[in-house]
């Protein structure tokens, strides 16, 4: 039987740098490939408030904001037999087709096939999904989990297990997974490392909680709001620090605190100058530094060339490393296993009427993570 649109509450960005608003929007049936999904919640990540901004080159208007959700499987396009109606679901900003050169090459999560057309904010075929008052609506990231219902790729959708709370796992669809995997998967941190994270939020604290969790002797949380210490411990930090507390650059306060230089670090906030402070405070001959933070269009990262020469190694994570569609259901089952925590996470949890209070609340600086409940 022919899908029919339906008709539910999103909340749309029409322009950048404004609130968003909430409407009723047309969701169309998925077409091939596609998914159509009731969205349970979603958490807001601060790469949604960058691209609110204005400052994400990629940035598109109007648009359904929001990567950070779990929902349920309304109905499935044609050829889609993966999941099925009932299913529960995370979407996937990077997508698991399994074909590609990206996904078979065994070294990297960044499946490619549809990444042209998730960046211009549309479906594979060109086309979107979305339409208010007659003009056609931008997804964002292939997810668009700011909507009661949203349609993403099969390819996009880990399936997870339905006895899981979505008003919790929906967190693994960016922020936890993203600090978490950046430490365990990308950066490869060993048992008795010592590890510096920059900025404590979200994405920095599930670094902390990986550095942990393979046993890392020393974490050092680096933060200039001080509200952030008490969860970071919590996580697993042995030491949180303001950089504002120093006259020395933060770089040489670490070097100095860690006998040379930690063994790895990560960046987890979007500031070219941390990333530069986090790759020079690495200790010399192996320290290796991960950047997380997406940082502004124009913005360019700089440092002696010496620092590499001597031994540092500059990379950088998308999603942790991480292959959603065959690892988050692991993730989803340690977190039931007691093994990964994503309940402190939730600080805040708001109506979608009142997404622009988790907006606020993320800028206010008391709130880990703002959770809208559909
Ligand atoms: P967040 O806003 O919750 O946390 C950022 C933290 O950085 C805050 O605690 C803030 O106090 C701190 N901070 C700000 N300026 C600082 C400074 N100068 N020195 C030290 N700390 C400072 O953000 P989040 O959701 O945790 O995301 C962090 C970054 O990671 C963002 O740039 C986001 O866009 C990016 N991100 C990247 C990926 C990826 O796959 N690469 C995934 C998710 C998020
Ligand atoms: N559009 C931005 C890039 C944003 C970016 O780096 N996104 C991260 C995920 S952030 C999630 O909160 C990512 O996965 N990047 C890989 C990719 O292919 O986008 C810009 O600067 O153009
Ligand atoms: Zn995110």
């Amino acid at each position: 039987t022919e899908g029919k649109p339906i008709k539910c509450k999103a909340a749309i960005a029409w322009e950048a740098g404004k609130p968003l608003s909430i409407e009723e929007i047309e969701v169309a049936p998925p077409r091939k490939g596609e998914v159509r999904i009731k969205v349970h919640a979603t958490g807001v990540c601060h790469t949604d408030a960058y691209t609110l901004s204005g400052k994400d080159p990629e940035g598109l208007f109007p648009v359904v904001f929001g990567h950070e959700g779990g929902g349920v499987v309304e109905s499935i396009g044609e050829g889609v037999t993966s999941v099925a109606v009932g299913d529960h679901v995370i979407p996937l900003y990077i997508p698991e087709c399994r074909e590609c050169k990206f996904c078979t090459s065994g070294k990297t999560n960044l499946c490619s096939v549809v990444r042209a057309t998730q960046g211009q904010g549309l479906m594979p075929d060109g086309t979107t999904r979305f339409s208010c008052k007659d003009k056609q609506i931008y997804h964002y990231m292939g997810c668009s989990t700011f909507s009661e219902y949203t349609v993403v790729l099969e390819i996009s959708l880990a399936k997870v297990d339905p006895v899981a709370p979505l008003d919790k796992v929906c967190l693994l669809g960016c922020g936890i997974t993203t600090g978490y995997g950046a430490v365990t998967n990308t950066a490869k941190v060993e048992a008795g490392s010592s590890v510096v994270v920059f900025g404590l939020g979200g994405v920095g604290l599930s670094a902390i909680q990986g550095a942990k969790a393979v046993g890392a002797k020393r974490i050092i949380g680096v933060d200039t709001n001080p509200r952030k210490y008490a969860m970071a411990t919590q996580m697993g930090a042995t030491e949180c620090i303001n950089p504002k507390d120093f006259d020395k650059p933060i770089q040489q306060v670490l070097i100095d605190m860690t006998d040379g230089g930690p063994d790895y670090s990560f960046e987890c906030v979007g500031s070219v100058d941390l990333m530069r402070a986090a790759l020079e405070c690495t200790h010399k001959g192996w320290g290796v530094s991960t950047i997380i933070g997406v940082a502004p269009a124009g913005a360019e990262i700089s440092t002696r060339p010496f620092q590499l020469v001597t031994g540092r190694t500059w990379k950088g994570s998308a999603f942790g490393g991480v292959k959603g569609r065959s690892e988050l259901p692991l993730l989803v089952k340690r977190y039931q296993d007691g093994e990964l925590d994503i309940d402190s996470y939730v600080t805040h949890t708001f109506a979608l009427d009142e997404i622009n209070q988790a907006f606020e609340a993320m800028r206010e600086g008391s709130c880990i993570r703002a959770v809208i409940q559909m």
